[in-house]
């Protein structure tokens, strides 16, 4: 892969051609927006309107919106994977994001009874079964208790789940976008129930939700123990109400359904409840129709953001490879890159935090001259698990299963810069 090298120092470095030569040549630069009429009164060295009047005002905009030239940035479902709109998903725009944080606006949601509107002081979360003392809180009794801020992934166990049997969708926002990452502000469940007490043959928790739908999900107490939250913020502010306001289970690195919104009560028992979303859903069947159930972790998983079949490159010569990767079991250790199908991979720069079941965000400097790429992206997490390809998960799991797809993505890249969702065997 030494063409794919930039090996200039960055000083040295001319990741463009200079827009002067571009517009004398009466091209466009490849850094304007391409899509938009481009207003030549506004470009220099003429002086734009907006220098010429006072704008907009402060508080112009009480809760701030993002600039009205990024309206295409927005949550996206399909319609066929649509049953109605209140047992639906919408899919995060990974491709037009960077960093690791998901902004609030744009965290894929996953209903399945639509989403519940709790109002705050009517909110109670009940702690029962084997507890010494069973016991509810307020809303306001949950702020008054110590608490953490923690920056995890979330990925519905059925993220890259209509991939199984080959290429389907087209776009990562499609195809990986059931996952985000933000910042939690919440409680810690063990402090919480050291308020109640816990009877010594407890060993797992039920957790319900407020919807209708009443999600149930047995947790094991050791998980619940270790990391689980109750949270209350995302990035700072409070829950959206369709990620759980006021208050939702945090479950670092275990499947997106456990992670229960709108969250009501929580029973200590000693065995697994066995509900619908651990029996009929949310378990694996196998190609000899026996199913895996209590596939709790999610597996380590990467996905390139950029290029993509949504974020097409739109000049040859200097291209950012763009991407994130996570791992339900801890941190991610290194991401490779692959241009050629899996053929050769190359170490991909990890920029930014490295957190415990977090996604990082990684880059691989490239040239692209318009040859075909066939780009792929593989993760290697600290215990060592490194991605498999999507023909080595279907050896072991068949093609029966929806859940739990984290096999590697390859991105077929045309002559023209278009990007295409294809599988290589
Ligand atoms: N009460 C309740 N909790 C729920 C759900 C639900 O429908 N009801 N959906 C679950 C599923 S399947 C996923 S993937 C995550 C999605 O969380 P998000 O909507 O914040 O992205 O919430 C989980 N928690
Ligand atoms: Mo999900």
């Amino acid at each position: 892969m030494s063409d794919t090298n930039v090996s200039a120092s960055p000083s040295r470095r001319r990741f463009l051609a200079t827009a002067s030569g571009l517009v004398a040549a009466g091209v466009a630069s490849p850094v304007l927006a391409q899509d938009a009429k481009i207003d030549a009164k506004a470009l220099p060295p003429n002086v734009a309107d907006w220098s010429k009047a006072l704008g907009e005002g402060v508080v112009a905009h009480p809760y701030g919106s993002p600039s009205k030239f990024e309206k295409h940035v927005i949550r996206r479902d399909v319609e066929w994977l649509t049953a109605s709109r209140e047992s639906s998903v919408s899919f995060t725009p990974l491709h037009e994001l960077d960093g690791i944080i998901t902004p609030n606006g744009l965290c894929f949601e996953r209903h399945h009874s639509g989403v519940a509107e709790v109002a705050p002081q009517d909110y109670r979360l009940m702690i029962h079964g084997l507890v010494e003392r069973p016991m509810i809180f307020t809303f306001d009794d949950l702020k008054r208790f110590p608490r953490v801020n923690r920056i995890y992934f979330l990925e519905c166990a059925a993220n890259s789940g209509m991939e199984w049997r080959g290429a389907q969708l087209n776009g990562c926002q499609y195809t990986h976008g059931m996952v985000h990452c933000v910042e939690y502000t919440g409680v810690p469940l063990k402090v919480l129930l050291a308020e109640s007490g816990i009877k010594p043959s407890a060993k797992w928790v039920l957790a319900e939700g407020a919807d209708a739908a009443a999600m149930t999900r047995s947790i094991p107490l050791s998980k619940i123990l270790d990391d689980c939250l109750v949270a209350y913020r995302m990035n700072g502010e409070m829950l959206r109400p369709e990620n759980g306001y006021p208050a939702r289970l945090v479950v670092p690195g275990w499947e997106g359904n456990m992670w229960v919104k709108w969250l009501r009560r929580l029973k200590l028992g000693d065995e697994p409840w066995e509900t619908r979303e651990e029996t009929s859903k949310y378990t694996d069947l196998l190609a000899d129709g026996k199913a895996r159930k209590h596939t709790f972790v999610m597996d380590a998983k990467s996905i390139i953001t950029s290029p993509s079949p949504q974020a097409p490159i739109k000049g040859k010569g200097f291209t950012v490879i763009s991407g994130l990767a996570w791992s339900g079991r801890g941190k991610v250790k290194r991401v490779d890159v692959s241009v050629d199908g899996g053929r050769n991979w190359r170490e991909a720069t990890i920029d930014g935090l490295v957190l415990d079941k977090a996604c990082v965000r990684f880059y691989a400097q490239t040239q692209w001259n318009g040859e075909p790429w066939l780009l792929q992206s593989r993760v290697i997490d600290e215990t060592g698990y490194v991605q498999p390809s999507k023909d080595d998960l279907r050896k072991i799991r068949g093609v029966n299963s929806i859940y739990h797809n984290n096999g590697i993505q390859t991105y077929a890249v045309k002559p023209d810069g278009e990007v295409e969702n294809v599988e290589v065997s």
